[in-house]
């Protein structure tokens, strides 16, 4: 090397390390524990995400409580005496939606003795074809032919459930950049006990687990121009993030809309979201979505007795999204730590708020008057990205790829273990804690991983200080 360019050395090293500064947060923001602004709520046990938000006026939590106990208690079989909660099935996954949202938490993957899946659900689909474009607009997905575009793996007596699902892992080990090892679990889907023959040979598989349902209603109030503003599907700026809107069919609306709800956000709203469930994962029809879950190779399922029409009336449908727009979410603990705040500086560096933005205000306009001009830490862009290989489920859903998932909210996520117990992440539970989850990171989050691996054993503790802060 000569001369000159050695004497330009340590002034190149030095302006390197400036590029490289980083955030470095000595305290925390005001305001920065009231995760969801006035609606946040100060519970942080084993009910911390059953709570409704913080700022409901006494007068609405009758209706919190009428919601909820539809949300919570069993639906029955048709013909029953409690005619307002029946038509159950003929195919389901289960019979209440708190039994997969436990303690309106996470799900789980089965576990290996586990009579069926509960909390975890299984969407199937085929490949589209030229002549596909219909069914593409309005469901995202081709059904497959004869179990539809999701696995029921329970059923009324006397019907056929479609069959059964197992999870399968093997190992896959991950190295830090100071020698430490971990083993991640690759899940390898297993649906076996078909009830009504062969799937279709293409058939393509989505395993899933319930998703929290804290603070919902304020992501539906985000206005559609700051999530937009995130968005950069070419990666005009080049910074290896693009990140992209799905637009999904609104029934309501019958039209396409933003998508937000869901693993791939192919859900544009609550009450679609919640009337999906009802029918898809218990046999609930509603005004809404007004069909069954049977298909026409179901003869059985088509034959069955109904529990009126609709299944779901317009009032417990609404009391239903009064109740899933309102769930308050927990405020954050120690905002204030050195150790949570270096954790926060970490994060940064690593580049992970480039998708889970921390904070949003939202709409002035918002659906229910609490929900509006909130400043709210939702850790979320509610984006489409490209998370490499090792997470693709290879089955698209309206725009979103077999690579793609929506950013989760990390608000709440500290709380796993005391609501849930059982700290397993990710869109079908494999990771089994929060650094794991951070290792399955691929994809456009490739470069924020290869950070985190360069981390010592005290910035790794940091940074899920941090994240078990939020
Ligand atoms: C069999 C398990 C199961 C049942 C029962 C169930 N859900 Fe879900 N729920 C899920 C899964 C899995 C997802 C993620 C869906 C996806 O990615 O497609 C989800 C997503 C949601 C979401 C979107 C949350 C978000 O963060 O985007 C809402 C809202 C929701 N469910 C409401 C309900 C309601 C209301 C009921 C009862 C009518 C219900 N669910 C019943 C499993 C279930
Ligand atoms: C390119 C966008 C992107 C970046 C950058 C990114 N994430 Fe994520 N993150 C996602 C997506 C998308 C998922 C859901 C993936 C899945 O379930 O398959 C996710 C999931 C998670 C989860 C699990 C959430 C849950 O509810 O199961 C955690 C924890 C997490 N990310 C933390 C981080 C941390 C820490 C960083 C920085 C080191 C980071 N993420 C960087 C997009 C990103
Ligand atoms: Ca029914
Ligand atoms: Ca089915
Ligand atoms: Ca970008």
């Amino acid at each position: 090397m000569s001369p000159y360019l050695r004497s330009l050395l340590p002034p190149l090293a030095l302006l390197l390390a400036a590029c490289d500064q980083q955030p470095h947060f000595t305290a925390a923001e005001p305001g920065e524990a009231l995760s969801a602004g006035a609606a946040t709520v100060r519970k942080f046990d084993h009910n911390a995400f059953s709570q409704s938000s913080a700022n409901l006026p006494p007068s609405r939590r009758l209706d919190f409580a009428v919601g909820n106990s539809f949300f919570r208690n069993p639906w029955v079989t048709a013909p029953a005496t409690t005619t307002a909660r029946d038509g159950l099935g003929p195919l389901f996954n289960t019979n209440a939606c708190q039994n997969c949202h436990i303690k309106d938490g996470r799900g789980h993957p089965p576990a290996a003795e586990a009579a069926s899946a509960a909390s975890m659900l299984v969407r199937l689909s085929i490949p589209a074809g030229t002549d596909d474009a219909e069914r593409l607009l309005h469901q995202g997905v081709v059904a497959e032919p004869t179990y539809g575009t999701q696995l029921q793996d329970m059923a009324n007596p006397g019907i056929a459930p479609e069959g059964k699902v197992r999870m399968n892992y093997s190992r896959v080990p991950v190295h830090f950049a100071d020698g430490t090892e971990v083993q991640l679990r690759k899940p390898q889907l297993d649906v076996s006990q078909l009830g009504y023959g062969p799937m279709h040979p293409d058939t393509l598989f989505s395993a899933r687990v319930a998703t929290p349902m804290i603070g919902l209603g304020l992501l539906e109030s985000i206005s559609e121009t700051d999530i937009l503003a995130n968005a950069d599907p070419d990666d005009s700026n080049g910074d290896g993030i693009s990140g992209r809107p799905n637009q999904v069919w609104d029934r309501a609306q019958q039209r396409t809309a933003l998508g937000r709800f869901g693993w791939k956000a192919g859900q544009p709203t609550l009450n679609q979201q919640n009337a999906e469930a009802f029918a898809n994962d218990m046999g609930l029809t509603s005004t809404l979505v007004a069909h069954d879950n049977c298909t026409d190779a179901q003869s059985d399922c088509l034959a069955a007795v109904n529990g009126g029409v609709p299944e779901v009336s317009d009032n417990i449908l609404a009391s239903v999204l009064f109740y899933s727009r309102n769930l308050g979410v927990p405020a954050r603990r120690n905002v204030d730590a050195p150790e949570v705040l270096k954790g926060k500086g970490l994060f940064h560096q690593a580049g992970c708020q480039q998708c889970h933005t921390p904070r949003f205000t939202t709409a002035a306009d918002a659906v229910e008057p609490e929900l509006a001009n909130q400043v709210i830490r939702p850790y979320t862009d509610l984006l489409l990205h490209d998370m490499g290989e090792g997470l693709a489920d290879g089955r698209d859903e309206f725009l979103a790829t077999g690579r793609e998932w929506r950013t989760p909210p990390l608000w709440g996520i500290g709380l796993t273990q005391a609501v849930n117990g059982h700290t397993q992440f990710l869109h079908d539970g494999r990771a089994r804690n929060l650094l794991e989850a951070i290792l399955w990171h691929g994809g456009e989050a490739e470069a924020a991983k290869q950070h985190v691996l360069q981390f010592d054993a005290d910035e790794r503790a940091a940074l899920l200080a941090f994240l078990n802060s939020l």
